[in-house]
């Protein structure tokens, strides 16, 4: 099989970066972006030692339109194709009741998981039309369908994440392009530290009595996703941890 160009937003950590540990692996190519360059650095040099993947990098945010452009327009310049987008770059920031939550955390949310995510799948989804093929799958959260306490902002932009892909499916129906939402449970990453701004006590806290999922499982999921025949289009995939009841309904040994 042709190796595909898969571009991964959030490649630099946990989900993201297992996920271009997965494709590398299966024979992919891959375009990794993320704030952190020198994380995507050493990822790139890593896979390129372990397999024959080619591997691109950006230092990219993705909230800033202009340069999430630059990027699409610097692989159209180089006639590099995305054929499988994956819209993992995303975070918590603050767990507060929200009438104490602060609009610093509500917005980084919000310009991250939400505009970041619409900023570059219109831009990718351009050139995708034009080729009348593509995969794009995005990253969700059980969050999206079980709202928790504390976390109403968090969860509204992963709910979003799941209409909008089923939207934009609806949109592009003519074209050869599927739309994935992946929502995962608690996976054990750096997602609790970002969340609590840096607090790595408290992010432990989150993964006792539990045996969270690890970022490898999420990454195997989309592999499945991203490999079914061209009939096959899998909307919606949900994966908790064994212990988990809902979103948020956990019990701990
Ligand atoms: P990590 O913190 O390990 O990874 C988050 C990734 O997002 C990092 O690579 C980070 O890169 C990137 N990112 C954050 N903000 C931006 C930005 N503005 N521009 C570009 N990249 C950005 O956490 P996870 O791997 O757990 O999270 C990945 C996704 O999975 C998120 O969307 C999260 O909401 C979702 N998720 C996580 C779950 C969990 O329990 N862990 C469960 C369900 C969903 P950098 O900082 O270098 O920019
Ligand atoms: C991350 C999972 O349940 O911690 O989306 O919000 S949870």
């Amino acid at each position: 099989m042709k190796a595909r160009n898969v571009f991964i937003t959030g490649a630099s950590s946990g989900i993201g970066k297992a996920t271009a540990y997965k494709f590398a692996e299966y024979g992919d190519n891959l375009i990794l972006c993320a704030r952190r360059k020198e994380n995507l650095n050493e990822i790139a040099q890593d896979i390129k030692n372990k397999w024959r993947s080619h591997v691109h990098i950006y230092e990219l945010d993705v909230t800033n339109y202009e340069d999430v452009s630059s990027v699409v327009k610097d692989l159209e310049d180089k006639d590099i194709k995305i054929d499988i987008l994956v819209n993992n770059a995303g975070l918590a920031s603050g767990l507060d009741k929200f009438q104490d939550s602060s609009i610093e955390d509500i917005e980084k949310m919000i310009n991250t998981n939400l505009k970041g995510l619409i900023y570059v799948t219109r831009k990718v989804i351009e050139q995708m039309a034009g080729e009348n093929s593509g995969h794009i799958i995005n990253m969700g959260s059980t969050a999206g369908i079980y709202a928790y306490e504390k976390a109403a902002v968090y969860c509204a932009s992963k709910a979003a994440v799941k209409t909008l892909s089923d939207g934009i499916r609806i949109d592009i129906i003519d074209k050869d392009i599927k739309i994935t939402t992946i929502q995962p449970g608690i996976v054990q990453t750096d997602f609790s530290e970002v969340r609590f701004h840096g607090d790595s006590e408290r992010a432990e806290g989150v993964y006792k009595g539990i045996e969270a999922l690890q970022p490898e499982d999420i990454a195997d999921v989309v592999l499945y996703v991203a490999n079914q025949p061209k009939r096959v289009q899998i909307t919606d995939v949900t994966i908790m941890a064994n212990q988990q009841g809902t979103g948020f309904n956990i019990y701990r040994k």
